[in-house]
C-alpha cells in the first residue's frame, strides 16, 4: 500500500472538525467487486446508461432492463462491504456528525452499519409498482421469469432506483443540501463527479467553508477544485484518515 501524507490543513481540520460528510460514487463499492459505471470493465463500457437507466430505455425493452437489474440485484447480494465502508462506520466513534450521501444503490453504506445514509439515486433492495405502489422485496422480483407484474393490479414492477431524467428524492436531496452546506470537511470518494445534481454537492460545501478532499486512484472534473487530492484506493486511505483523526483528536483530550 503507496504511503499517503495527510497535510497539516488536514491534520488540522481533523482536529477540530465537528461535522463530516462522506460524498461516496461507485469507486467505494469497487473493493467489494461491484463493478463501476465508467471503469474499464464498468457496467458503462458495454452499455450506454440512457439506454437502460431511463424510462424510455425500460418502456422500449423493459425485458432487457430487467434482466440487467435482476443480474445487478445477484452481484450486489453476493458482495460485503469492505474497508472503506467500515472506515465510515468507524468515523462515528471519532466525529460528532458524520453523514454519508451516496449515489450507490447497492445499500452497502447501511449494511457495513452507517446510522446516517442519504441515497440519492434509490436502492437496488426496493421494487415498486408503477402503478399502485405496491413495494416489492427482491425475492418476489427475482422469482417472477420476465418483467415481474404487480399482484395486486396486474401493473409493471420497476426497481426503486433513479433513472437519468428523474427527480432526485427530495427529502434525500433536502437533507444532503443541509449536510454540505454545514460540513466543515467534506470527503468526495470514488466518483467521477459528472452526474448532476449530486456532482454539485462537493463545491456547494466548499463554497460554504468546508475543507474539500478528493479521494480517487484517478483525477476527475472535481480534482482541479479541491483543497486536497488523495491519490489511491477509499479501501487504504480512509482507514489510514481514520487512525491519524484519531492521534489529532486524542492529543486534545
Ligand atoms: C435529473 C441509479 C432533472 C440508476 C444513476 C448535461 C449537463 C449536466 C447534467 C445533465 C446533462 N444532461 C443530462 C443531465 C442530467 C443527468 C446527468 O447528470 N447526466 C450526465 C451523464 C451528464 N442527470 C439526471 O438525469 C438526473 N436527473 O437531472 O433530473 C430533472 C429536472 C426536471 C424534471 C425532471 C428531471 C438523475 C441522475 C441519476 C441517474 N441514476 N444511478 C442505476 O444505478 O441503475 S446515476 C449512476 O451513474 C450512479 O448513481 C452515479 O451517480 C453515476 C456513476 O458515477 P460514479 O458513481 O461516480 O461511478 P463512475 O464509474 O463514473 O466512477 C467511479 C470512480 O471511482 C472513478 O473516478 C474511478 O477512478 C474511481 N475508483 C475506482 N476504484 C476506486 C475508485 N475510487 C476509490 N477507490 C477505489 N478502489
Ligand atoms: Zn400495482
Amino acid at each position: 500500500m503507496k504511503m499517503i501524507r495527510l497535510s497539516k490543513r488536514l491534520m488540522l481540520r481533523l482536529k477540530s472538525a465537528e461535522s463530516v460528510v462522506a460524498f461516496t460514487g461507485a469507486g467505494i463499492s469497487a473493493e467489494s467487486g461491484v463493478p463501476t459505471f465508467r471503469g474499464a470493465d464498468g457496467i458503462w463500457a458495454k452499455m450506454r446508461p440512457e439506454e437502460l437507466a431511463s424510462m424510455a430505455g425500460f418502456l422500449k425493452n423493459p425485458d432487457l432492463v430487467w434482466q440487467w437489474y435482476a443480474h445487478r440485484k445477484r452481484v450486489i447480494a453476493d458482495v460485503e462491504p469492505n474497508a472503506g465502508h467500515r472506515a465510515l462506520v468507524d468515523m462515528e466513534r471519532l466525529f460528532p456528525h458524520v453523514t454519508v450521501i451516496t449515489q450507490n444503490i447497492d445499500n452497502l453504506h447501511r449494511r457495513a452499519g452507517s446510522s446516517i445514509v442519504h441515497e440519492l439515486h434509490g436502492n437496488i433492495e426496493r421494487n415498486y409498482c408503477m402503478k399502485c405502489g405496491t413495494t416489492y422485496a427482491n425475492e418476489a422480483v427475482l422469482a417472477a421469469a420476465g418483467v415481474p407484474l404487480c399482484d395486486a393490479c396486474g401493473g409493471t414492477i420497476r426497481p426503486d432506483v433513479v433513472w437519468f431524467g428523474e427527480m432526485l428524492p427530495e427529502e434525500e436531496w433536502d437533507r444532503s443540501l443541509r449536510a454540505a452546506q454545514s460540513a466543515d470537511l467534506f470527503f468526495s470518494i470514488g466518483t467521477s463527479s459528472v452526474v448532476y445534481p449530486a456532482a454539485s454537492l462537493p463545491l456547494t460545501a466548499k463554497m460554504q467553508g468546508a475543507y474539500l478532499v478528493e479521494i480517487n486512484p484517478e483525477p476527475t472534473p472535481l480534482t482541479g477544485r479541491a483543497d486536497e487530492f488523495l491519490q489511491g484506493p477509499a479501501g487504504d486511505i480512509l482507514p489510514m484518515i481514520c487512525t491519524c483523526a484519531e492521534q489529532e483528536r486524542r492529543a486534545m483530550t
